[in-house]
């Protein structure tokens, strides 16, 4: 199926988050490791969200509606870049941590790992506050292209675990587009949930 993305909303300041009804399924992460490219890959479209080899690309709140699907991906700026400024930083985790509280239409929260990676400080203390808040997490393994895939199975089965079993993550390129169905069926899907609420866990 051809889906079309609309750039519809960058938001740099709190000001510019307004909350939203309309269902939404955001990309978090660390910085570099894919989020803006995953747009590009499900997108069909090389130059739609800016991307970099350097960390930090990303400085916004990007919001993408997506037809048909009736939703909007949410690209948001990575976490965990060690070179940012004290202050860059606190910013950037004003601005998500807004946008995760403050958007009733949010329905899941892709949370993007370098495959080859492992665990990382930033990525548990996401994943510990996603579930207080109650906001579901799709793992997604990226650069898939860039391991064997008995590395990619076992970093699967790592997060598997550390995610308490609930979800095994999709093994995902940009590179060679490897994941990109199950990852459409995995945001379709979750999209058209209800939002979760305090008395459904
Ligand atoms: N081999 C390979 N490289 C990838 C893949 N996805 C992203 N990259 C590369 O990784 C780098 C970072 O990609 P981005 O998509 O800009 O990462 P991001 O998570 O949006 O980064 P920030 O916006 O800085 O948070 C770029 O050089 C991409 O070409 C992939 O699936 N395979
Ligand atoms: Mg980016």
């Amino acid at each position: 199926m051809n889906r079309t993305f609309d750039l519809v909303k960058t938001a740099y300041e709190l000001s510019q988050l307004l909350p939203t009804e309309e269902p939404q399924v955001a990309m978090a992460g660390r910085s570099n490791v894919g989020k803006s490219s995953l747009i590009n890959c499900l997108a069909q479209r090389k130059g739609l969200a800016k991307t970099s080899s350097t960390p930090g690309k990303t400085q916004s709140v990007n919001f993408y509606k997506i037809e048909p699907g009736g939703y909007t991906l949410v690209d948001l700026p990575g976490y965990g870049y060690a070179r940012r400024s004290q202050s860059e930083r606190a910013k950037w985790g004003q601005l998500i941590e807004q946008f995760l509280t403050k958007s009733p239409g949010l329905k899941a929260v892709a949370l993007l790992i370098d495959v080859r990676v492992p665990p990382q400080k930033s990525d548990l203390e996401l994943v510990a506050w996603l579930r207080h808040a109650n906001i579901r997490i799709l793992p997604v393994l990226t650069k898939c292209d860039k391991v064997k895939q008995r590395e990619a199975s076992a970093r699967q089965r790592e997060w598997r675990d550390l995610l308490g079993g609930m979800a095994t993550p999709i093994c995902f390129s940009s590179v060679s587009g490897h994941g990109r169905d199950a990852l459409w069926a995995a945001l379709d899907s979750l999209a058209a949930q209800p939002v979760q609420t305090e008395a459904q866990t």
